[in-house]
């Protein structure tokens, strides 16, 4: 930030849409534009800044959309362009703004940039995605033939053979998803171009799927196989590739540069440490204004593999959230985020989604709202909605989960046990419908939808929860208001508690002499404070009804002013 005034961003909040839960207007059981043209009111109230809506580009839906096939096509299951921009004009009309999903480390197989690449060996744009011979001493196609030991992130290998040209192509995610190889200039022209094709037509900016993948080493070598692994790890050798800021440089000067006008980027960053962060996101740089890290979200399971439970060790989250909040403290800006449409919702996973729901929901809301980043709200999470609690295979749709399970079951795991898995970390999780109300299919559907409503929507939904006493997405608003009219909580810095207590999570803000204080008890036992922690005036309270101010009762979490 320097010497410039702060960024429109930092006091802003982002809401994620995801587009085939949030609304279905016509009836197919999949959500779509005009269904998120019906509740746009519902964001207007929240008081949110932007949405950003996940994929509606035209796609096969291997990935639900994150397998675009055509870039500049609405997908007829969300609607139509008009659609598109009836909702940019009714999002812009409530003073909000859209940022569009950018999925560009792949394409879909079924991308004619894909099929005339795949055409022929000397077609000449064959070099737009990964094409390599098998390995040597391999006959192509058999077993182990593979150009290297690279597993794709949903299981099985990175590489699929492909008979008509007798060579494999790289996907670091399903076979239907195969990798763009960014080291063409062809390649990066016709993504800014697209880029410039939709900021034209009037979005605000975007979410960049998997960017820190899109430069990859070009030698492509073979990964370390960990102990019980069947696949290499190609991170090293495509995670903060080689050219990526480069890349990311020429990416904004071709886009942006020429603009006037609010805009946001956000880079999706798996593996990314703070110090990459802080080179993605310094604005020195002109590369991303903020980032997407995984490290928060990577800590209740064994390294590399999600479905390994680990109970979370609270201190270990303090630990990196703080550090995150040193490391971007002068230059750079977090993103603050705990769900979206790859996470289980965070009721269930960090709080309690049964007896202490509202105040767990409450709590977290608070502690991740109040650090210095801009807020992302995954929709649902308003209301505090939980994970899906599917109980058999045949209720999943993801395609990762179904992998896994096809998977796990052939190395020998226990059916039992791949469902606990599913259960934990599935990213069907948080794809369940938005539940508006009590109704059938909970208000988003007339139809039976794609993916099973929660049973839980009888009591757990919007028009519940807006007419409860305790309503969280009244403890959202709030949260947001303050935002925007504190510059303190906008900017203030922000100073870690007690970093090695194991169930209070208390940190301050700082600015001029102004100061904020928030504590709060991530346990189901009471927990009296250290003395220095005694609240001055107590500007927000899930409790709020005048208890010991020396203890905080189950999910408490207490603001106050010093
Ligand atoms: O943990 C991971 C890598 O460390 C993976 O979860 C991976 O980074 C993540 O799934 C990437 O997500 C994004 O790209 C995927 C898509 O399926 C997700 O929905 C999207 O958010 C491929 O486009």
């Amino acid at each position: 930030m320097n010497d410039t005034a702060p960024a429109w961003w930092t006091r802003a909040v982002v809401y994620q849409i995801y587009p085939r839960s949030f609304a279905d207007a016509t009836g197919d059981g999949v959500g779509d534009l005009a269904g998120i043209i019906s509740r746009l009111d519902h964001l207007a109230d929240l008081g949110v800044d932007v949405i950003w809506l996940s994929p509606v580009h035209e796609s096969p839906g291997h990935d639900n959309g994150y397998d675009i096939s055509n870039y500049r096509r609405i997908d007829a299951v969300f609607g139509t362009a008009e659609e598109f921009d009836e909702l940019l004009r009714q999002v812009h009309r409530r003073g909000m703004k859209l940022i569009m999903d950018l999925v560009v480390n792949h394409t879909s197989d079924q991308h004619s940039a894909f099929v005339t690449s795949a055409s022929a060996r000397d077609n000449p744009s064959r070099d737009s995605y990964y094409w390599r011979d098998a390995r040597p001493g391999f006959d192509p196609g058999e077993p182990g033939a593979e150009p290297n030991n690279w597993g794709s992130f949903f299981g099985g290998p990175a590489w699929s053979y492909h008979r008509p040209t007798g060579q494999y192509y790289l996907h670091l995610f399903t076979p239907q998803q195969p990798d763009l190889n960014w080291d063409s200039s062809r390649v990066r022209q016709s993504v800014y171009e697209m880029m410039n094709w939709w900021l034209d037509r009037g979005v605000d900016g975007f979410r960049m799927d998997v960017i820190n993948f899109i430069s990859k080493d070009p030698r492509l070598p073979d990964g370390l196989v960990e102990p019980g692994s069947a696949y290499g790890d190609g991170g090293p050798w495509f995670t903060n590739g080689p050219r990526i800021h480069e890349f990311l440089q020429e990416m904004r000067r071709s886009a942006f540069s020429h603009r006037e006008g609010d805009f946001l980027t956000v880079g999706e960053t798996p593996g990314a440490t703070v110090e990459q962060a802080l080179l993605y996101t310094d604005a020195a740089r002109g590369e991303l204004d903020m980032v997407f890290q995984f490290e928060h979200v990577q800590l209740d399971h064994e390294p590399g593999s999600k479905w390994e439970y680990r109970e979370l060790d609270l201190r270990d989250l303090k630990t990196s959230w703080n550090r995150w909040q040193r490391g971007l403290a002068d230059r750079g800006w977090n993103s603050l985020y705990l769900s979206n449409h790859d996470q289980p919702r965070q009721v269930s996973r960090v709080g309690d989604e049964g007896r202490y729901r509202y105040e767990s929901a409450t709590l977290w809301a608070t502690l991740l709202h109040l650090q210095r980043g801009t807020p992302y709200i995954y929709q649902g999470e308003e209301i505090g909605m939980t994970s899906a609690g599917f109980t058999e295979i045949g209720q999943y749709r993801d395609i990762e989960s179904l992998n896994f399970h096809r998977d796990a079951l052939a190395r020998g795991m226990p059916e039992a046990d791949v469902l606990r898995a599913l259960r934990r970390m599935s990213r069907d999780n948080a794809r369940t419908p938005m539940q508006w109300d009590a109704g059938p299919h909970a208000g988003f559907s007339e139809a039976e939808p794609w993916i099973s409503v929660n049973p839980n929507h009888a009591e757990i939904n919007v028009e519940a929860d807006r007419a409860s006493e305790r309503s969280i997405f009244r403890w959202y608003q709030r949260l947001i208001r303050m935002r925007h009219e504190s510059p303190l909580i906008a900017l203030g810095s922000c100073h870690l508690l007690h970093g090695d207590h194991p169930r209070l999570y208390a940190f301050e803000r700082l600015l001029g002499q102004e100061r904020l204080q928030v504590a709060a008890n991530v346990s189901a036992e009471d927990l009296p404070l250290p003395p220095d922690l005694a609240p001055g005036r107590t500007l927000m309270d899930n409790y709020d009804d005048g208890g010991d101010p020396l203890v905080l009762r189950p999910w408490q979490v207490r603001v106050s002013a010093a």
